[in-house]
């Protein structure tokens, strides 16, 4: 859905200051469009084809540390750093991975750039694997979005056949291969090292980390990965600065960040501003509470960070310092709204149930202890619940958290323990009536 404002317009809503979403209609992603829009001057200037000297790689990886770019798919990690990680002199094949693999509930920002700006990728990959000395890539696409898929493997053909990606590219001595890779919809392929597997054919299992894929990646080699949404920053950077994008944010917080609306709002959709907007103005960007109703809580990054109530998430402002210090996580960006018809334990009770649905099952907390929190809250919301079930969801997500492979076992826990901080009395409640405080739940 296309929505106006009446200032700029972007689709799925309204944008400030716009670097990813900047002049899209919907219909205009293929090459002519983008390079009308500026499209593949960045890499032109990293290759030294816009009349200047070109780039060297350590003059990019430091235009990338100077922009404080963040990794937007959720762990918001430095990129300039992460890219420093590779080891350029290590002989033979180093892989550059894009994370497409888009699955935490709320998340929807991945899909909409490939779909309406998949140059801006191609573009961002070309330019990160230069830097970093990667012959080769992939774009992981998540599994049930074949469209997205298909999209941007029309505009991969684009780029190969301008020139853009193959053998010496535009004459120069670089060359990079890219491959788009059709993941199957299992969430826990978005977890880095899961990826990997999946690439290589095998079940995808996230692997112990240390190493790290900058050390070892796929098939072994070096490999740098990153979200989709970060590679997509990369062009603006190139081409204006990393100074300029820092400014764009806040220290430590540079540029602008989708945010993926959804839940209780009047216009959900997704919504390209500074890092460092008050929540409050996102929250009015997206039409405000639907129906004039109270907010409630939010969920500010996708289901894997803490919930955080109304009187706290009001005096946040949207960037990964403010809302880790709020005592949640930035995340991918993904905010679902609640308002005050929501019900807490219903919602904890739709969540835990993903987590124990997608838990690949390689570490006995995750796997066992996902299948507890659902099923103690699923009683708790089905008036079966008992007095000590609070301390025991507590107990259970305490013994998860820090002992998995992964991040997902502290994903499941950490939105019930923010629950239980936050919501107590609603769990008390639910015990103790075996009914909701919230009768008019929809
Ligand atoms: C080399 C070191 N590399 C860290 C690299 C590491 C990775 C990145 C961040 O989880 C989070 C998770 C989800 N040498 C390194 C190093 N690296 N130290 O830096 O690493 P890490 O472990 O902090 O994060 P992660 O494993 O990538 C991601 C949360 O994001 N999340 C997930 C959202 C899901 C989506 C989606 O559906 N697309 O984004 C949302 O909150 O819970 O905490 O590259 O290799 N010393
Ligand atoms: Fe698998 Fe869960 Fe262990 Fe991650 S934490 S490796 S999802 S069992």
């Amino acid at each position: 859905q296309f929505q106006s404002s009446g200032e700029k317009t972007c689709f799925h809503g309204r944008h400030i200051n716009p670097q990813i979403y900047a002049g899209l209609n919907g219909n205009n992603w293929s090459l002519k469009d983008y390079e009308a829009r500026g499209g593949y001057q960045a890499l032109r200037k990293v290759l030294g084809k816009d009349g200047g000297e070109g780039l060297t790689q350590d003059q990019i990886i430091a235009i990338i540390k100077e922009s404080g770019l963040r990794g937007r798919g959720g762990a918001g990690f430095p990129t300039g750093l992460k890219w420093s990680f590779m080891p350029r002199q290590f002989p033979g094949d180093k892989f550059l991975v894009c994370n497409s693999d888009e699955g935490e509930p709320g998340t929807c920002k991945d899909r909409e750039i490939l779909m309406h700006n998949p140059h801006i990728v191609i573009e961002g990959m070309a330019i990160g694997a230069f830097a970093i000395g990667a012959s080769r890539g992939y774009n992981y696409i998540h599994g049930e979005i074949f469209q997205v898929y298909e999209r941007f493997q029309a505009a991969l053909q684009e780029a190969r056949e301008a020139g853009y990606i193959g053998q010496n590219i535009m004459g120069s001595n670089f060359s990079f291969e890219l491959n788009a890779h059709h993941g199957f919809g299992a969430y826990i392929c978005g977890e880095e090292t899961a990826l990997l597997e999946s690439i290589e054919g095998k079940k995808g299992q996230p692997r112990f980390k240390p190493p790290f894929p900058a050390s070892f990646g796929l098939y072994g080699r070096p490999t740098i990965i990153n979200n989709t949404e970060t590679f997509s920053a990369v062009p603006w950077i190139i081409r204006n600065g990393g100074q300029a994008y820092l400014e764009c944010g806040k220290p430590n917080n540079g540029g602008t960040k989708i945010f993926s609306v959804s839940g209780d709002v009047e216009r959900p959709g997704n919504y390209e501003i500074p890092l460092g907007t008050p929540f409050s103005v996102l929250l009015e960007l997206a039409g405000g509470v639907r129906s004039g109703r109270q907010l409630k809580a939010v969920i500010p990054g996708g289901s894997s960070s803490p919930v955080l109530p109304a009187s706290i998430i009001m005096d946040c402002t949207m960037d990964y310092d403010s809302i880790a210090k709020a005592g949640s996580m930035l995340g991918s960006g993904a905010v679902i709204v609640m308002d005050d018809t929501r019900c807490m334990v219903k919602s904890l009770q739709r969540l835990s149930y993903f987590y124990m649905h997608e838990s690949c099952g390689q570490c006995t907390p995750c796997r066992e202890g996902t299948g507890w929190l659902w099923r103690v809250v699923d009683r708790i919301e089905n008036g079966k619940g008992r007095p000590a079930d609070m301390d025991l969801l507590d107990s259970v997500a305490g013994n998860i958290m820090g002992r998995t492979i992964c991040a997902l076992g502290d994903a499941a826990a950490m939105p019930v323990r923010a629950m239980l901080k936050h919501f107590r009395p609603e769990f008390e409640y639910h015990v103790e009536h075996k009914t909701c405080t919230v009768s008019s739940y929809v």
